[in-house]
């Protein structure tokens, strides 16, 4: 008996639950956040693009996209507003998949993605890449939801989440930073939660 206590307390130990600073957990909630009214998306007529200072740009269709090797994520997301959400899961594929299909060229370091309604945002290259971002089409198994970007949304979790454009239909690569819709609003150009890089001061 004593060795089942043992081994329950040191799972509850390695999964015990980390909020960034700031932060509350929204638990079983999801709560919807956009700028837009969600956009009926017509799966025939979905694209992907990666374009920008890239060697090749490359489009994918619906089901181009899906002949891809796929990738999951499994964890927690941040959003600026002060919610946290633990253990999601979102399945779709890697960004590095369709970097290495569009080869970045030597100037490349930022990344400007763009959602088919007009919103954009900004990051790093280096933070999407290495297996830290996704272009996602599935939450906990089900199809992405309209409301939640789907059908296919960037994810990019370990920024807060505005980064992770719903409606996602282009992958920017840029030499010099360029601002996306928060951002020209003073959100900060990186956004690390464990860091409160909310807003930017200039
Ligand atoms: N196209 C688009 N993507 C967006 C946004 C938006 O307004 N438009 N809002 C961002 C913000 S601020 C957050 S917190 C998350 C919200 O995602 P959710 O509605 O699935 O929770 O989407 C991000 N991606
Ligand atoms: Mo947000």
């Amino acid at each position: 008996m004593s060795q089942f206590t043992a081994g329950f307390a040191g799972r509850r130990r390695d999964t015990a639950k980390k909020l960034p600073p700031g932060q509350y957990d929204t638990g079983s909630s999801w709560p919807v956040l956009a700028v837009e009214v969600t956009p009926a998306v017509d799966l025939d007529a979905w694209s992907m693009t990666v374009d920008g200072s890239v060697e090749s740009p490359v489009t994918w269709s619906w089901s181009e996209i899906h002949e891809l090797p796929g990738s999951e994520y499994a964890g927690d997301i941040h959003c600026v507003t002060t919610w946290s959400k633990f253990d999601t899961r979102f399945a779709g594929v890697s960004v590095d998949t369709l970097l290495a299909a569009a080869k970045p060229t030597s100037g490349a370091a930022f990344l400007l993605a763009h959602s088919s309604t007009g919103y954009s945002t900004n990051m790093p290259l280096a933070d999407v890449t290495d297996g830290k971002a996704w272009v996602v089409w599935e939450f906990d198994g089900k199809p992405l939801a309209p409301q939640h970007g789907g059908p296919a949304r960037l994810l990019v979790p370990h920024l807060y989440f505005w980064k992770s454009a719903k409606w996602v239909n282009r992958l920017e690569l840029l030499d010099e930073d360029k601002r996306g819709f928060w951002e020209e609003r003073g959100y900060h150009d990186r956004g690390d939660p464990w860091q409160e890089q909310r807003y930017h001061s200039s």
